[in-house]
């Protein structure tokens, strides 16, 4: 018999109630909840426009147990800046301020905030909740959505011929001055709530980067969330790293390394593409891991 005690390593506290207005199946409430059960109650969010600003809901059904601030799209960082400065204004240093965007809001439109936010040292944790398109205006295309996708602005795919896939926000942010960011999965919930305390204990800029499906925009059974969200890792579509201290390292190594194929048939925002288009795909996945791989072998010489 196995008398090893389970380890939990998840919080039981909830300052998520139910009741909020996502979507059946998104992935956004469930980074949420697990966001804020490692940070805990001593936290003040702010989100822009996008979806992270309708699912909390507004007063009084409200479903955050924390203070929460809605600004302008394109300004989450500086607003994140405003409110550090307010709390250390009050002495009050043990307080994290989290700036929460999505995608569209951070690797585009709030690219310059976030920037500004990064050269200025705020000691904060940005969240960017990636569900890889404008969902809440109706999936309009960004720069984080993948190869090959189909959004309405990108009615036959996002073209695959042009090698614009997704931009390596982390790596662009690394390169700009944070002094920690991570990727994180809604699948790999312990591993989340590890990267989200790893974060809240270093003081500083800090970027979490959180893969969130949208089944509406996915076009995909809200009951698949997390067998896609599993699968973008386990394909190597989303790897999970960290960068710390000029390093990178993988916070989940995979052994066997299942085809794209399997993670692409899940959507049918993918069903258009063809069998080569799909190899193509798979192509540019293996070289891209090959090239985090090197900056990881890199950091350990
Ligand atoms: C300056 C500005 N431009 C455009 C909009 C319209 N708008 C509101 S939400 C949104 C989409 C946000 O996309 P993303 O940041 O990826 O979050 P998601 O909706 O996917 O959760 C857009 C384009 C706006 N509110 N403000
Ligand atoms: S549109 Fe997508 S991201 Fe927005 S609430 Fe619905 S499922 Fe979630
Ligand atoms: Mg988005």
């Amino acid at each position: 018999m196995n008398r090893r005690k389970p380890r939990f390593t998840i919080p039981h506290e909830d300052l998520m109630h139910p009741g909020h207005s996502a979507c059946p199946g998104c992935g956004e409430p469930i980074a949420m909840r697990l966001v804020l059960k490692a940070l805990g109650p001593r936290t003040v969010m702010n989100v822009p426009a996008g979806c992270c600003a309708v699912i909390p809901g507004v007063w009084p059904r409200y479903s955050l147990r924390v203070p929460l601030i809605d600004h302008a799209f394109e300004c989450t960082g500086a607003t994140s800046s405003g409110i550090r400065a307010a709390l250390d204004a009050k002495g009050m240093d043990d307080v994290t301020v989290v700036g929460w965007a999505g995608d569209g809001g951070t690797v585009d439109i709030g690219l310059q905030s976030l920037s500004g936010a990064i050269d200025r040292g705020t000691d904060f944790l940005y969240v960017m909740y990636d569900n890889e398109a404008y969902m809440n205006t109706g999936s309009q295309c960004s720069g984080s959505t993948p190869w090959g996708a189909w959004t309405t602005t990108t009615p036959g795919g996002k073209e695959i011929a042009r090698r614009t896939g997704k931009k390596r926000i982390l790596e662009m942010l690394a390169e700009n001055g944070i002094v920690y960011g991570a990727t994180v999965n809604i699948a790999f919930p312990e591993d989340l709530v590890e990267r989200v305390r790893t974060a809240k204990a270093i003081r500083g800029p800090k970027f979490l980067h959180v893969f969130s499906p949208c089944p509406s925009g996915w076009k995909m059974d809200p009951s698949k969330t997390i067998e896609a969200a599993s699968l973008a890792t386990r394909t190597g579509m989303f790897p999970l790293y960290e960068y710390r201290d000029g390093q990178y390292r993988f916070t989940k190594e995979i052994k066997n390394r299942k085809p794209v194929e399997e993670y692409l048939r899940l959507q049918r925002r993918f069903r258009h593409l063809s069998p080569a288009q799909v190899a193509e795909v798979q192509e540019l996945v293996d070289k891209e891991l090959e090239e985090l791989r090197a900056r990881v072998e890199a950091g350990r010489k």
